[in-house]
């Protein structure tokens, strides 16, 4: 359903069986690429969630800014691929899209939260975004492309899947809290939402 103009949600996209799957692959790739700790640009203040990526570039932020880069920053290893299903969902929900680079992992621990802000290190924003939430649910919160303008909060939960395009894609957008214990998929609380983007033309 569209919640909002180019904000398209696909509730329960994936079923159990198939999360398992995801939560197995993603598992292996962290183990190649280690989830590491991101932090603001300038003042070096980690960031309340984990990263880790596939697909050929990954999104890094450090003390020297956000970007994409096509090796972890610690390892120095190029990122592991991403996985078929990852593809599969991007060929079927953004249809008209060229290919996704950057699959970032986000790993939310009961506490973790992320401010409200845009995704715009993509050198296009022509492709859209789309999400995939796995483990306990969360608050997640989309407003409009001015960082004041009014926002609303919607839950996702796993197997959950988000697609941004056309106006919803430059919109301020943010997670306030996870409901630690509302998933059995992971095995400790928290939340991993895969982001899967295009990065250049
Ligand atoms: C709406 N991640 O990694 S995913 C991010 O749940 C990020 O980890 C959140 O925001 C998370 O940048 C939200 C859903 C999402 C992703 C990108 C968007 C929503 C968006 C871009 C534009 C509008
Ligand atoms: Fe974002």
């Amino acid at each position: 359903m569209e919640l909002e103009p180019g904000l398209f949600l696909y509730s329960g996209y994936f079923d159990r069986s198939a999360q398992t799957v995801l939560r197995d692959t993603i598992r292996k790739i962290v183990d190649a690429a280690p989830l590491f700790q991101p932090t603001m640009p300038k003042t070096g203040k980690p960031l309340s969630v984990k990263m880790s990526n596939c697909g050929s570039l990954g999104w890094v932020a450090d003390k020297a800014g956000y970007r994409y880069q096509d090796v972890h920053p610690v390892t120095g290893e190029p990122w592991p691929q991403m996985p078929s299903q990852l593809l599969d969902l991007w060929s079927t929900v953004a249809v008209d899209a060229p290919k996704p680079q950057a699959c970032l992992i986000n790993y939310y621990q009961p506490n973790a939260k992320m401010g409200l802000h845009q995704d715009r290190d993509e050198a296009v924003f022509t492709a859209p975004v789309v999400s995939l939430s796995l483990g306990d649910e969360c608050q997640f919160r989309i407003g409009t492309t001015q960082r004041n303008g009014p926002t609303k909060s919607f839950k996702l939960t796993s197997g959950d899947v988000l697609v941004m395009s056309g106006e919803s894609r430059l919109a301020f957008h943010g997670v306030d809290r996870i409901f630690p214990g509302t998933s059995t998929l992971l095995k400790a609380p928290g939340r991993i939402n895969l982001t899967l983007r295009r990065v250049t033309a």
